[in-house]
């Protein structure tokens, strides 16, 4: 399925882990805030629905997508929190600034999740256009911080069943 096609806020659901007593962070860009506040809430929303406590969920601003790399290193070196969720919007365009932040913040949050051994979830749109943006933060192909927040989790219940050496259990 191309990204055109699928629906962000439609995801497998099965033998997911139980969340109550992790701790999330979820970083924000302030850049084209009208749509990383939409990322916010869907992220938001997606792990309280999924079993998370409002009061395990923080939340960090920045001033644009560059700094989600360095919030998401502070928030994930803290040993009580579980998984860090980066949320921001480049439009790509008119420059080729976005080159640069795509690729410095794709590159540094893999960098955070390997150093920390976190999930440490990429949740940057990079669309052409404003509306394409739109339509990926509560509009018709769901909302980009919802997949986030879903990835998290189960990155989370694998990271559990490896823990436990269950992963192979309902495979074979
Ligand atoms: C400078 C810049 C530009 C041109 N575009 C965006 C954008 O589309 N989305 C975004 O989140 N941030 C943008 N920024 C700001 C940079 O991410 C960063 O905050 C500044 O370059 C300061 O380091």
């Amino acid at each position: 399925m191309s990204s055109a096609d699928k629906n962000l806020s439609v995801f497998k659901t099965e033998d997911l882990p139980d969340i109550s007593n992790k701790r999330f962070a979820i970083l924000v860009a302030e850049w084209n805030t009208e749509v990383t506040e939409k990322l916010f809430e869907g992220a938001y929303q997606t792990l309280v629905a999924y079993g998370a406590k409002a009061e395990n969920i923080e939340r960090g601003n920045v001033p644009g997508s560059f700094e989600l790399t360095l919030g998401s290193q502070w928030f994930a070196q803290r040993d009580d929190i579980d998984a860090v969720i980066a949320l921001g919007v480049v439009i790509q365009g008119e420059t080729k600034h976005n080159d640069y932040i795509n690729h410095a913040v794709s590159q540094g949050i893999t960098n955070v999740s390997l150093k920390t051994n976190k999930p440490v979830i990429f949740g940057v749109l990079t669309p052409n256009t404003m509306e394409q943006a739109v339509d990926r933060a509560g509009g018709i192909h769901g909302n980009k911080g919802d997949e986030a927040a879903m990835t998290a989790i189960k990155m989370l219940g694998l990271y559990s069943q490896i823990a436990q050496g269950i992963a192979y259990g309902k495979y074979f």
